[in-house]
């Protein structure tokens, strides 16, 4: 008789704590867009005004070529100078780093906008075999822009950027792999009814009045 009512102890206490790390189950949205689209300025304005943790897959990308000792800034300076897509072995295991320092910090950081990732079908088939089951996509943030803008953004910012792709040979071939590599991953968000376009032409506020209106239903 004690065995059967310790067995359902047991058997209670894991349906437990899976409800509860269902509850403090990585939620995240992936924000996309093209080079300079403002991805990463729509971003830090939402951090401002809602509970979430802003992880930029450039910016990880950047700190891990700058880190000294590191094996992979040879990989990443050139990928990035070339325009192209860093293996997603690398850019997974920092996101995957990053999410779990945050959530380790404050276990109520649990909500994530990871901006500039996954960029092509390596990315994604990444994404699934890491973090499958273990984080949920709610949707797509997608800062529709067209090129001459982007590309205009960044030659501005490369006046002080210091970024090493922020200038015309550069910016036409990220231009290129967005094209090629990333639309089609936001086209197949969008079969699936996940991505939420937003027209980032216009200035940041009002672009930013358009995604304030997508956050507040999505929440
Ligand atoms: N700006 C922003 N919004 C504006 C607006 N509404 N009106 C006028 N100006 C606006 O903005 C760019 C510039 O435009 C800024 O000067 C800003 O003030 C102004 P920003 O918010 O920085 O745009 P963002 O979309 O973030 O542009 P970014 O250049 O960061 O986009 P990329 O996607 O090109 O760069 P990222 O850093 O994500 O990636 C760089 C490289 O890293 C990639 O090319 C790739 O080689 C590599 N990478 C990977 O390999 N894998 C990854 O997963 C991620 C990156
Ligand atoms: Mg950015």
């Amino acid at each position: 008789m004690f065995g059967r009512l310790f067995a359902n102890v047991s058997q209670r206490v894991p349906s437990l704590l899976e409800r509860v790390s269902q509850i403090m189950k990585p939620q995240v949205v992936f924000v996309l867009g093209g080079p300079g689209a403002g991805k990463g300025t729509q971003c830090s304005k939402i951090v401002e005004s809602y509970n979430y943790t802003h992880l930029s897959a450039g910016d990880l990308l950047r700190a891990e070529r700058a880190r000294e000792g590191s094996e992979d800034r040879h990989v990443i300076e050139t990928c990035i100078k070339e325009g192209k897509i860093v293996p997603v072995d690398i850019t997974i295991n920092l996101l995957r780093k990053a999410m779990e320092e945050t959530m380790q910090q404050d276990e109520k950081k649990f909500r994530f906008l990871i901006d500039g990732f996954p960029r092509n079908e390596d990315n994604l088939q990444g994404w699934t075999r890491v973090m499958d089951g273990k984080a949920d996509v709610k949707f797509v943030l997608f800062f529709d822009c067209g090129n001459e803008v982007c590309i205009n953004r960044c030659i501005e910012r490369g006046k002080s950027s210091g970024r090493i792709d922020d200038n015309w040979e550069s910016l036409e071939k990220r231009i290129q792999t967005y094209l090629q590599s990333t639309r089609p991953i936001i086209e197949l968000y969008e079969k699936h009814g996940k991505v939420r376009t937003i027209d980032a032409s216009r200035s940041v506020d009002e672009v930013f009045a358009d995604v304030k209106a997508v956050l507040d239903k999505e929440g």
